[in-house]
């Protein structure tokens, strides 16, 4: 590949650390490199947040929780900094999109879409701002009981780099319906648009301290926040292993409660009754979306006997066909992987499942001399035990296996330590409810992938993680429940 990559229409304005309302260096002085990963070139040096910047960013938070205007005002002014901030996105909208293509190396046209979703979030968590409330209780006794639901505190949020707004609006969102405050550390690959985010959310009223965003690493800033005394609840999204640590730091430290949205190995299960061509086309979306770096990728197709062969050959043609190149470029399907650890993580997976026996039908190598392409590789053959078909691969690397029957599918499906999400594709209801029941697993897609909508929560059984986030579930995270009872009549003492 020698083509120049296009230069993006927009500048890094935010480079800091967004603390208090203000944009500030880190204490220690220091700065770290983000990249990008069509070039692996420098777009700018950020401020590299640590355990002090965290303390600071906590000590903000807490004071604008415990003296700051924001909890103390009404639902309905919350709600409306929300919604005047989803205006202010509309106007930035290709400048966040292109700010995000440059860092992450997702399609532009992905990017703006994306932006969207940010926008539709928050519109959707600030319709719930005035919509918290508890319940009058029916006592047993001559008492009023009543419940209230109180905002929990500070929140830290801890996010990865794959789909860097979405994330952080699974977090802020819910977090400021309720009348939190937080401290959000964005993934070390791709800092810029959550800084560019928080700076217009205080263009639109949102007071100082409210938000902080801290970029830096995860053994320090992150660890340091999941650990932070005066954190009171933690919301993660990143691999299971990463999960581990960040669940019992906070354990070992105050027992903040956490959720979890950790990785996946998600089943596609093309039935024999299936329009080969559209299963085909659903499959290759399924896991080649986003460079295959999704927690949700449908990351094992499984394909019926009796269409197997068909089936394989369909799927390579198609990952044959898919434009990869520079993700600015209109038309392209595919841009680079985030960064080397992926890229040679990812490389060093297809290399084992050609030693154990698979049959590679596409790619299986790096695309063009510089950056972090793949090619998008698919391989045939795969047995369950193969690495490839146990591990998160998280690039565009397409297993397909051969099943028999539904209990057979059903029983290697759930045969994971994973349980995100899963696709049916068939067009027999007995098979989709069948499936649809037996599948162990936090989201099931029947006839559509990749489907998501503010309102349908999202999360994981198993190692996949805890606790659900979109939806009317997520609130729960951010909110504390308190029981009052008074007497009805004098007490009798
Ligand atoms: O993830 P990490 P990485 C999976 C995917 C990928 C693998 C590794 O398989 O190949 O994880 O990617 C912060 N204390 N997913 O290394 O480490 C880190 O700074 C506190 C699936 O990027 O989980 C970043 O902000 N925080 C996933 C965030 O955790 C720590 C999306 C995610 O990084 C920390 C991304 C620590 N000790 C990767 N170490 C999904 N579920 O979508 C790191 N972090």
């Amino acid at each position: 590949m020698s083509e120049v990559p296009i230069k993006p229409s927009v500048t890094v304005k935010y480079t800091q650390l967004f603390i208090d309302g203000k944009f500030v260096d880190a204490a220690s002085g220091k700065t770290f490199q983000t990249l990008d990963p069509r070039t692996g070139e420098v777009i700018a040096n950020v401020a590299e947040g640590d355990a002090e910047d965290i303390n600071r960013a906590v000590a903000a938070a807490r004071k604008a929780f415990d003296e700051g205007p924001w909890p103390k005002m009404t639902a309905y002014e919350r709600q409306k900094i929300v919604l005047r901030y989803a205006d202010l996105l509309e106007q930035h909208n290709d400048e966040l999109a292109a700010l995000e293509t440059w860092d992450n190396g997702k399609p532009y046209q992905q990017a703006v879409t994306e932006v969207q979703i940010y926008i539709r979030l928050m519109r959707y968590y600030a319709g719930w701002a005035d919509k918290i409330h508890g319940l009058t209780v029916p006592a047993d006794g001559p008492y009023h009981m009543q419940t209230l639901h109180e905002p929990i505190g500070v929140a830290g949020g801890i996010i990865p780099w794959n789909f860097p707004l979405p994330m952080f609006a699974w977090k802020v969102g819910p977090a400021l319906a309720c009348g939190n405050t937080l401290v959000m550390k964005p993934a070390e690959q791709t800092p810029l648009t959550a800084l560019f985010a928080a700076k217009l959310f205080h263009e639109a009223g949102l007071p100082p301290g409210v938000l902080n965003v801290i970029p830096g690493y995860g053994p320090t800033a992150g660890a340091a926040l999941a650990s932070h005394m005066d954190v009171d609840k933690l919301a993660f999204t990143g691999s299971t292993e990463t999960g581990k640590i960040v669940h019992e730091l906070a354990n070992k430290s105050n027992l903040k409660s956490v959720s979890l949205e950790l990785g996946g190995k998600s089943a596609f299960i093309v039935c024999e009754d299936a329009d080969i061509d559209k299963a085909v086309e659903l499959a290759h979306f399924a896991l080649f979306f986003n460079q295959g770096q999704c927690c949700c990728a449908g990351s094992r197709t499984f394909v019926h006997e009796s269409i197997y062969d068909e089936f394989v050959e369909k799927a390579k043609q198609r990952a044959l066909k898919r434009s990869i190149g520079d993700p600015f470029k209109e038309g392209i399907e595919q841009g680079p992987q985030i960064d080397t650890e992926q890229f040679n993580k990812i490389l060093k997976y297809i290399k084992s499942g050609v030693e154990c026996g698979a049959t590679l039908e596409s790619g299986g190598e790096r695309y063009g001399d510089k950056g972090y392409y793949i090619k998008p590789t698919v391989f045939s053959n795969v047995k369950d035990d193969m690495l490839i078909a146990k591990d998160e691969i998280f690039g565009p690397v397409q297993t397909i296996l051969k099943f028999k029957d539904l209990d057979e599918v059903i029983r290697r499906a759930n045969d994971s330590q994973y349980g995100l999400a899963a696709g049916i594709f068939s067009q027999n209801v007995d098979t989709i409810n069948t499936l649809t029941r037996a599948l162990r697993v936090g989201t099931v897609w029947v006839n559509c992938y990749n489907v998501y909508d503010a309102a349908l929560p999202f999360g994981g059984y198993k190692m996949s993680g805890h606790g659900r986030e979109k939806g009317m579930n997520s609130l729960e995270h951010y909110l504390q429940v308190k029981s009052v009872c008074i007497p009805l009549v004098n007490p009798a003492w």
